[in-house]
């Protein structure tokens, strides 16, 4: 930060001539409180040498002359100090602590550059350096703030040490007295090693424990200036360096990725005015309207506490209970039950701010804002049959699926857009834009891409960044502040608190992937795990020993947006809160017919799931005033008679503005048409026509998508033409729900073989069932004959995503299977129940 210093400036200290010390003072005492005796060596003329020779003197080998210089360095230091605490005559700033006016206007602390580096130095043998403590501080410099490769650390060429650092001669034998005898307490290297590991895990966290991280930058398209101060939209294509962790909510560290959740999407922006925590979640509205909810919410959804079941599902009774007792859920659980909850890669879904912000400009003007992220590839999920058995087939999938396509090159991408308005606005909107379960549909105010945010960099080390990271929505910079959405007011207490038992203490900050790229200077001291070292002997403020530092930044610090609070101290909600239907329909009526098919899927596994009935007649009550249908079609999923409507708190439903929303569709953003970093898989045995196979492979390959030859055993099999094809992956260890395509080949024994394979006819059974498109290479259509897979839709039309090769020539069918895949899914084969 830029500072002003005050106007008691000194000269350099090697240009000036040192004071005396203070009438009383002593250079020898250490202790507070005046000393009688008078400096001894003041008068001896040593304090008018320069620093310099002081210095070299201090390195002397001669204690007389060390002594000496001491005396001198002791001298000038304690005069340097006087003379700097005089330029604080009294507090200059204290009138400004009053009043209004300079409320808005804080004044810039107090401070003056010390004469000479000693005099703000905590000890003045701080010149003395050597292999650990390194040169002196560069005053003003926290190297915390440093790029993390200042504690990044490697191994190459290294010997074993102990923590202690003393090289280790057997790694393989504890000490014993004979090689039979006992085991010896003596041996401090097994207990080095065995107390470590006995303390490696951390407390998980409370909720999204389970997640996946990635380093990148954000870019801001243009200068925002005229909304915000914030560092990373102060100029064109400005770039901020972030850390993202995805995650699910509910399961447990280790649990599988693709639970019907919602997924966290939290980005901490390093700007250069701090850090920023953007905590957000792939679903724009949340369950609760209260932060008093939230632990109940929590402990409904996780496992019963009873037998601890299940993992990572919110298919339970307990859950559904308290849903059922809580109208205000109800929008939330139309996106739960979505799609949206079980998204084909965190680089295919949204991410929202969820809560409205404040912008603030230089100016202090304000408006409000929501904040977007939506994926370049378009937002596209899996199908829940899917989901089951890739939680059985890679638990690891979304993790994976993130790692792979960085460390790959294909870097996840996501633009930024902005919701704003003004308060003028929110006033006149049907519904409270503090009400965490409410959103504004983008036809009333439309969004405004502002930046892309760019993962391009995997970290090295899981539980020192991504499990360490620590993110916090009261992580804030000057341009961003609170509303009083009062479940972002319950955050800003939550997260900070969390930290403190799940890292150990308040130095959670300090931790490398935590701590910003902007220094930090405070007077906050002490406490476990403490990295810093502080420099000077002044940990207060105001102070005049420190030079006043680091004193209080004024208006360039951060200021809370004066929003004008009235009001009667009281527990309860607005009246707007009540509404808890009209946007759950608006959701509802925005999605296509296959959507809502979904979503009533979603809501009869689930409630299928519960075993108590009157949970879900409550639950099927509670859906009959969102709309008449879906709840009709659940009732009819769980065999039960339509209840009476649950009753509404509001006696008068609202009139929204608008009643349809076409960008609350997923397929509203089917992304860029690319194929890139799907996963084809070419089925291939002994026989198959290999040329045509490979001119395929390289076709999908060379648009940016994944192909694989996936065969029954590792090793190479013969094609037709003798050439052979080298199987990378086994049907057994990777199923084909771990696809996104698939090739069947042509040659008449292979299909032949595949056809007697279990293997071969489940994978291509389950390509169709999902949804995926699916290219059949001439004579393959036997197999999908064999599988009961009919090449027309329900409806008689062809099936656009079942490419058959007959008479026409396979590199144009080609062409149209990567428009297939490029379409992701081609749900319009979908029967409930399935025919395959
Ligand atoms: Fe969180 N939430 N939350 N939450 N949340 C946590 O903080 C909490 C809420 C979200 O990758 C915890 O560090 C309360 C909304 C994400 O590390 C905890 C309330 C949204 C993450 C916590 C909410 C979120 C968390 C657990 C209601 C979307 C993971 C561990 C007042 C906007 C961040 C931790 C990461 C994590 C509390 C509601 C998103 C306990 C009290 C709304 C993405 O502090």
């Amino acid at each position: 930060m830029a500072t002003k210093r005050s106007s008691s400036k000194s000269p350099p200290a090697t240009a000036r001539q040192p004071k005396k010390p203070a009438a009383g003072g002593s250079d020898k005492s250490t202790v507070s409180g005046p000393s009688a005796r008078t400096p001894a060596r003041a008068s001896k003329g040593l304090v008018s040498r320069a620093a310099s020779a002081l210095l070299d003197g201090m390195k002397s080998s001669s204690p007389d002359v060390r002594a000496e210089a001491a005396a001198g360095r002791l001298a000038e230091k304690m005069a340097g100090t006087d003379e700097m605490s005089r330029a604080f005559r009294f507090n200059a700033i204290k009138p400004a602590e009053f009043e209004r006016k300079n409320a808005l206007n804080p004044p810039q602390g107090q401070s003056a550059e010390p004469p000479s580096t000693d005099v703000s130095a905590s000890t003045i043998t701080e010149t003395n350096s050597n292999e650990k403590t390194g040169d002196a501080a560069s005053p003003g410099e926290n190297p915390n703030n440093a790029p993390l490769e200042k504690v990044r650390v490697d191994s190459e060429g290294r010997a074993l040490t102990t923590n202690q650092g003393v090289a280790i001669a057997d790694n393989q034998n504890s000490l014993k007295a004979g090689l039979r005898g006992p085991t010896l307490l003596e041996d401090f290297i097994l207990r080095d090693k065995i107390t470590h590991f006995d303390h490696e895990r951390i407390p998980e966290r409370v909720v999204h424990a389970r997640g996946s991280g990635a380093h990148g930058f954000f870019e801001c398209y243009e200068a925002l200036t005229d909304l915000t101060m914030a560092a990373p939209f102060a100029e064109a294509k400005k770039r901020t360096p972030v850390f993202v962790r995805f995650s699910t909510v509910v399961g447990e560290r280790g649990s599988f990725d693709l639970a019907r959740d919602v997924r966290g999407f939290a980005v901490k922006f390093y700007t250069d005015q701090g850090n920023w925590d953007l905590v957000g979640n792939n679903i724009p509205v949340f369950f609760i309207q209260d932060p008093m909810k939230f632990p109940d919410l929590v402990h409904a959804v996780k496992p019963e506490p009873h037998h601890a079941m299940p993992q990572a599902a919110s298919a339970h009774d307990t859950f559904w209970d308290f849903a059922s007792l809580m109208p205000e859920i109800t929008h939330m659980l139309m996106w739960v039950m979505s799609d949206r909850a079980i998204p084909r890669s965190y680089r295919m879904m949204q991410g929202f701010g969820v809560h409205t912000f404040r912008l603030v400009n230089a100016k202090g003007a304000s408006v409000f804002v929501k904040f977007h992220w939506s994926p370049m590839l378009g937002t596209h999920s899996v199908v829940w049959d899917e989901a089951v058995k890739i939680n059985g087939a890679d638990p690891d999938f979304h993790r994976r699926d993130l790692w792979e396509a960085i460390e790959g090159g294909a870097y996840p991408e996501y633009e930024l857009g902005l919701q704003i308005f003004t308060e003028e606005q929110a006033e006149g909107f049907s519904f409270d834009v503090l009400d965490s379960t409410k959103i504004i549909p983008e036809e009333l105010v439309p969004l405004r891409p502002v930046g892309r945010l760019v993962l391009n960099r995997n970290p090295d080390n899981f539980f020192a960044e991504t499990e360490q990271v620590a993110f916090c929505t009261q992580h804030v910079v000057p341009g961003i502040d609170f509303t009083n959405d009062p479940l972002l007011q319950g955050r800003n207490f939550s997260y900070h608190d969390t930290q403190l038992t799940r890292l150990g203490g308040p130095n959670f900050h300090e931790i490398p992937i935590n701590a910003s790229v902007a220094q930090v200077h405070n007077n906050q001291r002490d406490g476990f795990h403490r990295q810093s070292i502080p420099r000077g002997r002044v940990a207060y403020e105001p102070n005049s020993l420190g030079g006043g530092c680091p004193f209080q930044a004024g208006k360039l610090g951060f200021m809370s947006f004066p929003e004008p609070i009235e009001g009667d101290k009281l527990r309860g909600k607005p009246e707007k809160f009540a509404d808890h239907y009209t946007q759950a329909t608006l959701f509802y009526n925005s999605q296509t017919a296959v959507e809502q098919n979904h979503i009533v899927e979603g809501f009869r596994f689930e409630l299928t799931k519960v075993q108590t009935p009157a949970v879900r007649s409550r639950m099927v009550a509670g859906l009959l005033n969102v709309d008449r249908d879906l709840a009709s079609r659940v009732a009819q999923g769980l065999g039960i008679d339509l209840p009476e409507p649950l009753p509404r708190v509001l006696a008068k439903p609202t009139q929204p503005e608008v009643t349809s929303s076409g960008a609350l569709s997923l397929f509203s953003r089917p992304g860029d048409g690319s194929i890139r970093t799907r996963k084809v898989a070419l089925i291939v045995t002994n026989g198959v026509d290999g040329s045509e196979l490979q001119s395929i492979y390289d076709t999908l390959t060379n648009q940016g998508a994944l192909a694989v030859y996936v065969g029954h055993r590792l090793g190479a099999v013969q094609s037709s033409s003798g050439e052979p094809i080298e199987v990378e992956i086994t049907l057994e260890t990777a199923p084909a729900v771990l696809f996104d395509a698939l090739v069947l080949p042509s040659g008449k024994t292979a299909i032949e073989t595949l056809g007697n394979s279990g293997q071969a006819m489940e994978f291509l059974k389950l390509q169709y069932r999902h949804c995926k498109p699916i290219l059949a290479l001439e004579g393959a259509s036997a197999l999908l004959e064999g599988a009961n897979i009919s090449p027309r839709l329900p409806d008689g039309s062809d099936d656009p995503g079942l490419l058959i090769v007959e008479d026409e020539d396979a590199a144009t069918v080609t062409e149209a299977f990567v428009r297939a895949i490029a379409r992701h899914r081609h749900f319009e084969r979908q029967m409930d129940p399935p025919m395959v």
